[in-house]
């Protein structure tokens, strides 16, 4: 051993043949998104969930959810989006009895809503599902409510059959069922990605809507709108 040691002490130049205006170009395509999150694409293990999307929650019906129908436009977007990548959609529905537990004369706080088989429990005729789109009816029985898609459902079982991994969560309504179906999906593993534009929220105190939104993002939804999805 015992040969020179050399220590090189020269900083490293900056290469010559490279000017100063060329080093960091940036597409103006890109300036677009700079300070906004990245964009989302779409791919497989991607599942969208509409939350009881139902007349009975619409402008109209007997629990109608404040610009509820709103919903429905904004829904259908991300169902293209889903249909042209043939990805699966899942419908929740409630579904309950006539002298279901959460109705007023049974001692419940709602005016009575989705009547199994009653028009009021029909998806909204313009909301576009496939023909592929599973149902997932919940609330069915007279002594038990369900707010969450997942509570007494093979939902999650039927999601995972699928592969699904990161769910698309919107529908009606923010702080009932979509709040609830949000919380089961996190606990359950799944990402979930929270359609802000395709939620409303009921607020029977003002702010409901925003607290439920808030809580979902704390508990690591992540909020996204139809613009934020790569083309
Ligand atoms: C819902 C109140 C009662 C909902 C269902 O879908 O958010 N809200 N039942
Ligand atoms: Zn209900």
């Amino acid at each position: 051993m015992g040969g020179l040691t050399i220590i090189n002490t020269v900083a490293a130049a900056p290469p010559q043949n490279v000017r100063a205006s060329a080093r960091i170009p940036i597409p103006f395509a890109a300036v677009r998104h700079m300070g906004s999150s990245s964009s989302i694409r779409l791919q497989t293990g991607d599942a969208l969930i509409a939350v009881d999307v139902q007349n009975d929650f619409l402008p109209g019906g007997s629990l109608a959810v404040p610009d509820g129908d709103a919903v429905v436009p904004a829904l259908n977007r991300y169902l293209a989006a889903f249909a042209a990548r043939a990805l699966p959609v899942f419908a929740t529905r409630d579904w309950h009895p006539r002298n279901h537990c959460s109705f007023k004369e049974q001692g419940g706080i709602w005016p009575p809503h989705c009547v199994a088989t009653t028009r009021g429990a029909e998806f909204a005729s313009g909301l576009a599902l496939p023909q592929a789109a599973v149902v997932i009816s919940k609330a069915v029985t007279p002594a038990a409510d369900a707010y969450s898609g997942f509570r007494g459902t093979d939902l999650a079982a039927r999601l995972r059959a699928t592969g699904a991994t990161r769910l698309f969560i919107g529908g009606l309504a923010t702080d009932y069922c979509v709040l609830n179906t949000v919380r089961d999906a996190l606990a359950e593993g799944f990402e979930v990605m929270l359609l802000a534009d395709a939620t409303r929220a009921v607020d029977v105190q003002a702010g409901d809507g925003a607290r439920a939104q808030q809580e979902m993002e704390q508990l690591g939804a992540r909020t996204v709108r139809y613009e934020e999805l790569a083309s």
